[in-house]
Parts: structure tokens; C-alpha cells; sequence
């Protein structure tokens, strides 16, 4: 009976020391100490074949209850200590972390300089009543020459203006081709026949250049109003408010005559320069190297040929319009500055970011 009162007490020793541990590592010491392979349980046990054989079922069953309830034991103090240490773990992370500081705010982008011209021009037009329209991007030389009252013969109808598909001619409309201006819009917009006409038409065009001020693949946008008695005023009084609210109420408009086929009579629309305020010199008296004598060219505009008219199904006699063609990266450019029309399409972020 000896070894029945040693095993209750290495038991309740156990137990204690096991509920008073802290740490894994202690239970894991405790662990060795009783049941390891030369733990004082284990010992114990070694001595169980001296026990008197009418006592020894006993003895054992008592010696197996004892071990099972340290492994418990030692099992869930292991659990709770695991948890209790990565609990305090998160908490001095947390205390390392002032969860409270705003996290770092990743870099925005913004759209595209020329996006952000179309949607100004689309807006500003908006407000007298201009309708933006769309128009094939693809078009056959009929709406682009013929029907604006091109001969045959004009220089822009060949291959080096403008980039042709090689795509068998349509019998009525001719060659198909990538469209060099939106004038080509007129034609389309005219053939609806819904009267009166204020039409915003924002493109891409095509053309065989490339230079500080020309690119091969830029956007222009076209309006074209027709109505009952529209007159040059019209024209000069729409120009005038687009250039004002997109450059600013300081800025000058002037209209040069020029020769358009599509339009009778024809201009070439002119603003003055930001950088010398249309003075052609700047503040030091040394010549502006952005203008020609103080003046930017923008565009072309007109009053709408009778030709165009007619070939749209729009009668002459009773109908008159007036149409401008300006290039969104040439006012872009015009509006931010830049020397260098090609530098709109550059890929370098640095450049892009400044706007
Ligand atoms: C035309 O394209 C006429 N269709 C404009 C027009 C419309 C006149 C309606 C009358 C009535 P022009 O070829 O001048 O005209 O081009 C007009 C504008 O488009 C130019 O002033 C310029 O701003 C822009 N542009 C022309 N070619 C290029 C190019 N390669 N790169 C960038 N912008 C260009």
C-alpha cells in the first residue's frame, strides 16, 4: 500500500504543478519530470512486479488512472499557455503598430490629356446646344471628298495625304479609306434631314504626317450648323464663346480668309497667343518664338457650300450653315503650352504627370 500512497501524491504534486505552470516550456519540464522516460511516474511503475500479486490489479488500474490524469492535464495547461502566449504576441504587435495612421494612399492616375480636352470641348459645346454625334472612323471617299465638293483631282485625295484600304472601290462610293478630317460628318449628319442642325463631331483622322506640329493619328472636332438664315455672325459669335471658355475670357479670335472646297466663303481661324497676350513680343522686347506676330492658328471654318448642300439633300434655297474643323491636340497643346504636338502621345510618365 505503499505505492498506492505514492502514486496519489506524485498525483496531486503533479496536478498542482501542472495548474501553476505559465509557459510551454515549463509544462514541457514537467512533462519529462513525471511521465518522461525516466520521469518519477515511470519510475513508479518499474516498481509495480514487487507489489503483493492479490494487490497488483489494483495497484496498476491506480497507476494507470494517475498517468492519464497528468497527460490530460499537462495537455489542456499546453493548449491554454499556446494560446495565452499568441495572444500577447498580437498585443504587442498591435502596441508596435499604431493601427490609428493612415495607411500609405497609392499613386492616382488621371486621364489622358486629349481625353480630357474631348470631354471640356464635348462640355462647353453642350451649353449651346451642340449634340455630340459619331461617325465611321473607316469611310468611303464619297462622304470624305466627293460629297464636300473635292475634284477629282485635289492633292488630299492622294495616296500621300491620305492612308486608302486596300479593299475593292464601291461602285457608288468609291475607294474606302481611313477618314484624314470629320468634315465627312457634315455629309452624314445632313443626309438624317433633321432640321435645324447643331452637330458636335469628335474623331480620330488620319493623315501622312509627322513634325513638331502634325501627327499621323489625331482627333479634330467638326460643328456644323444648319439652319434658316445662319450667317458669318453665327460662325464668329460660336468661335468667340468656344475660344473664351477653352482658353480663357483674356483671349482674342480672328477669323483669315482662306479656300476650303466644302465651304464658300472659307477661313482659317486664328486666337491670340497666350505667351506675349497677341503682342508678338514678350515682356523683354525679344520676339515670341510660340506665335507668328502675336496670333496661333487653331482651324479651319466657313459657311457650308450650296454644292454640299445640294449632294446632303438640303435645300440651298432655303438653308444655310457654317462648319469649323479644329484639331483637339492642336489646342491642347496651344492651351498647355507644349512645344512639341508629338510629345501629347509620349509614353513618359514624368511628362504625362504634369498635366
Ligand atoms: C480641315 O481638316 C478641314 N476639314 C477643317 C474645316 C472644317 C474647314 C469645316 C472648314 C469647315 P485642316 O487640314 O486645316 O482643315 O485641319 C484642321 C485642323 O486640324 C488644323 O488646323 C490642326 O489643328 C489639325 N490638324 C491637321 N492635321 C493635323 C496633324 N497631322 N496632326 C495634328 N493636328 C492636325
Amino acid at each position: 500500500m505503499e505505492l498506492e500512497k505514492e502514486l496519489l501524491s506524485l498525483k496531486n504534486n503533479a496536478v498542482s504543478l501542472i495548474l501553476d505552470a505559465k509557459t510551454p516550456e515549463e509544462l514541457e519540464e514537467l512533462k519529462l519530470q513525471f511521465v518522461g522516460r525516466s520521469g518519477s511516474l515511470t519510475k513508479l511503475l518499474k516498481e509495480l512486479p514487487k507489489v503483493p500479486e492479490n494487490e497488483r490489479r489494483e495497484i496498476g488500474q491506480l497507476a494507470n488512472e494517475v498517468k492519464t490524469v497528468i497527460e490530460e492535464a499537462l495537455e489542456r495547461a499546453l493548449e491554454q499557455t499556446t494560446k495565452h502566449r499568441q495572444a500577447e504576441r498580437l498585443l504587442t504587435l498591435k502596441q508596435q503598430i499604431d493601427v490609428t495612421e493612415p495607411g500609405n494612399t497609392p499613386p492616382l492616375g488621371h486621364l489622358h490629356p486629349v481625353t480630357e480636352a474631348i470631354e471640356e470641348i464635348t462640355e462647353i459645346f453642350s451649353h449651346i446646344g451642340f449634340t455630340r454625334v459619331r461617325y465611321p472612323e473607316i469611310e468611303w471617299d464619297w462622304y470624305a471628298f466627293e460629297a464636300l465638293n473635292f475634284p477629282k483631282n485635289h492633292p488630299a485625295r492622294d495616296d500621300w495625304e491620305t492612308f486608302f484600304i486596300r479593299e475593292a472601290p464601291h461602285a457608288t462610293y468609291g475607294p474606302m479609306l481611313l477618314t484624314p478630317h470629320t468634315s465627312s460628318g457634315q455629309i452624314r449628319e445632313m443626309l438624317k434631314a433633321e432640321m435645324p442642325i447643331r452637330m458636335l463631331n469628335i474623331a480620330k483622322t488620319y493623315r501622312r504626317q509627322s513634325d513638331v506640329s502634325h501627327v499621323a493619328m489625331f482627333h479634330q472636332f467638326e460643328t456644323l450648323v444648319v439652319d434658316e438664315k445662319i450667317s458669318i455672325a453665327d460662325l464668329k459669335g460660336t468661335l468667340d464663346y468656344f475660344v473664351k471658355s477653352y482658353f480663357g475670357a483674356d483671349r482674342k479670335t480672328r477669323i483669315r480668309p482662306y479656300h476650303f472646297q466644302f465651304t464658300e466663303p472659307s477661313f482659317e481661324v486664328d486666337i491670340t497667343c497666350g505667351a506675349c497676350l497677341g503682342k508678338g513680343r514678350l515682356p523683354d522686347g525679344q520676339e515670341c518664338k510660340l506665335c507668328k506676330e502675336g496670333w496661333l492658328e487653331l482651324g479651319g471654318a466657313g459657311m457650308v457650300h450650296p454644292n454640299v448642300l445640294k449632294n446632303s439633300g438640303v435645300d440651298p434655297d432655303k438653308y444655310s450653315g457654317f462648319a469649323s474643323g479644329f484639331g483637339v491636340e492642336r489646342v491642347a497643346t496651344v492651351k498647355n503650352g507644349l512645344e512639341d504636338i508629338r510629345d501629347i502621345y509620349s509614353t513618359r510618365l514624368s511628362f504625362l504627370e504634369q498635366f
